[in-house]
């Protein structure tokens, strides 16, 4: 079964510009800007420039250099923000909802990295 990108959601917006966000980071495939409704004093959401749905969508799809990209993007976005717990900082979480239950809000695949405060032992 296909995925089915809609090219107006929010996030695609954002990519082309017709949205303001406030950029942490841009590389050639990877845009990370701080979420409108922080969670936490860390809440960036890191996405793809591509047109995929689901962190599956793009783990299945996405080229090699998107996906190399993608997450040495986010490994910056922990430097740059100081949570990375090996490099001084006291940790953080990332998390990607998917699809209905995993209550996805935004149909372009998105990971969380939330952090700067203790989280919640995590439930389902
Ligand atoms: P979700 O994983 O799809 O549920 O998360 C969507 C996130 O996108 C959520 O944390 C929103 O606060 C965030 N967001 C945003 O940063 N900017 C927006 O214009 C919109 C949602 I709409």
């Amino acid at each position: 079964m296909p995925y089915a990108y809609d090219p107006q959601n929010i996030f695609a917006r954002i990519l082309r510009g017709e949205i303001p966000n406030k950029t942490v980071l841009e590389t050639p495939h990877t845009l990370a800007f701080h979420d409108i409704a922080p969670q936490a004093p860390v809440h960036v959401l890191v996405i793809p420039k591509g047109p995929y749905v689901t962190y599956d969508h793009f783990a299945r799809d996405a080229s090699d250099a998107e996906i190399v990209d993608f997450h040495r993007a986010v490994a910056q976005v922990c430097a740059m923000t100081g949570v990375q717990p090996g490099e001084g900082g006291e940790g953080f979480r990332a998390i990607t909802n998917a699809g209905a239950h995993g209550v996805q809000e935004v149909p372009h695949f998105h990971l969380h990295i939330l952090g700067g405060r203790m989280m919640g032992r995590m439930v389902a």
